[in-house]
């Protein structure tokens, strides 16, 4: 027996087992009566297989076991988030932000043989991943979603399951944020990102701080008395009155992108778009799409309405503004020198105008750049496995879904 919730617009639930092994009920998406979440009930095996009939599908649902939580894969060697083990990534890999691009972009790998189609395979999270080769190379495209935090599963999970260098290309959509980045414009991070991050110490402190204010009564360093301030730039502090606090966002130092791998996509780009199209400059990755990119609004205390203009003045070559890139560079980075990293992404939105691609414009672009980008990654040149490595391999006869 188990006790199903009483959540409102909820189905009813099937039990399963955690990470731990332990039972936990999940919703089914099956149809229900209002009387079902009224109130806690007692559910019979009998009544969830039943009700299993009904389900259309049950997201999120791991049935594997988990064995390190330090980084945890199941039996088969899978990634606990995106599913795949090894084999079944390139170490050339097109991150792009919706599975619809993904899908989009499979088209443009060379035609599978007949009888062994592209390798697919979508997580109980939802990243998809794609394997086949582009030029003769082995590629993947993989759906990253939004947000840094998507990003570090991509990069990290796959570099637990690739052997040798990597080169990752990401493939995104963003805001233009000054010219000459203009709407449709693909947006090169050349000169590699900065961090913006919602600092919520400033709201926290902001009572305290408005009573020093208040008791000073003086104007501040970038602000105003009225603790208005939106001032940004490096991580630092804003004076109040003589008295230091956090300032509403913070931006980090930029980390560089690969250079090898920024030119190639540059020139890969060019040749498909046109140079003028083809802009190279900074980035920046919000950890928001709206109010630590400035946009604004009224239901919300943002602060955030000098943001723009601030980041602007402190980074000239600041030229494209969105979510992911500043995670995958610093990762790379990070990787002792496993992983080369570079991110592309379609100017969707003028910031500076208010202006918004239209779809259909936004497909061939996604296609144009897909394809510079995977041009790129089958050129670069990465270190294959040690020799060691490669022994070991052997051994453990992998399989590979290109083979
Ligand atoms: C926000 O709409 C999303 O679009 C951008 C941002 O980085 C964020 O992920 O990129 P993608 O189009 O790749 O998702
Ligand atoms: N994606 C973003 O994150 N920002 C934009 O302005 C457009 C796309």
């Amino acid at each position: 027996m188990y006790l199903s919730g009483h959540r409102r617009a909820m189905g009813p639930t099937k039990p399963c087992s955690d990470m731990h092994g332990r039972q936990i009920c999940v919703n089914l998406v099956a149809p229900t009566s209002i009387s079902a979440y009224r109130r806690p009930r007692l559910v019979t095996r009998a009544q969830v297989d039943k009700a299993d009939d009904h389900a259309v599908a049950v997201i999120g649902r791991h049935k594997p076991t988990y064995k390190n939580a330090n980084f945890p894969t199941d039996g088969e060697g899978r990634t606990y988030h995106l599913g795949t083990k090894e084999g079944e990534v390139a170490p050339r890999i097109l991150s792009v932000g919706s599975v619809s691009r993904a899908l989009l972009l499979s088209k443009l790998l060379d035609p599978p043989t007949p009888g062994r189609p592209l390798f697919q395979r979508t997580s109980s999270r939802g990243f998809l991943t794609i394997t086949g080769r582009y030029d003769g190379e082995p590629v993947s495209i993989v759906s990253t979603h939004m947000g840094q935090p998507n990003m570090d599963f991509v990069v990290r999970e796959n570099r637990a399951i690739v052997r040798g260098q990597m080169a990752i290309v990401r493939l995104g959509t963003c805001g233009a944020v000054q010219r000459p980045a203009k709407l449709g414009d693909l947006l090169i991070a050349a000169h590699g990102s900065i961090a913006i991050r919602r600092n919520p110490d400033y709201w926290t402190l902001m009572d305290g701080r408005e009573s020093l204010l208040r008791a000073s009564n003086s104007p501040t360093r970038n602000g105003t008395a009225n603790g208005t301030t939106t001032t940004n730039g490096n991580s630092g502090a804003a004076t109040y009155g003589g008295f230091s606090g956090p300032k509403p966002y913070m931006t980090s130092l930029p980390v560089p992108a690969n250079p090898q791998l920024a030119a190639l996509l540059a020139a890969e780009a060019a040749q498909v778009v046109g140079p003028d199209r083809v802009v190279e400059g900074l980035n920046a990755s919000a950890d928001s799409f709206y109010s630590s990119q400035g946009r604004t609004g009224s239901d919300f205390d943002d602060r955030n309405e000098g943001l723009l203009a601030d980041l602007v003045a402190a980074h000239p070559d600041l030229v494209s503004l969105e979510m992911e890139t500043f995670q995958l560079l610093d990762l790379a980075r990070c990787s002792k020198g496993s992983i080369k990293a570079i991110g592309m992404c379609v100017a969707l939105a003028e910031r500076y105008s208010n202006a918004f691609l239209e779809y259909h414009k936004l497909e061939e672009l996604e296609i144009s750049g897909g394809n510079a980008a995977l041009r790129a990654l089958a050129h670069v040149s990465l270190d294959g496995p040690s020799e060691a490595e490669a022994e070991t391999l052997k051994e453990r006869e992998v399989q590979y879904v290109w083979n």
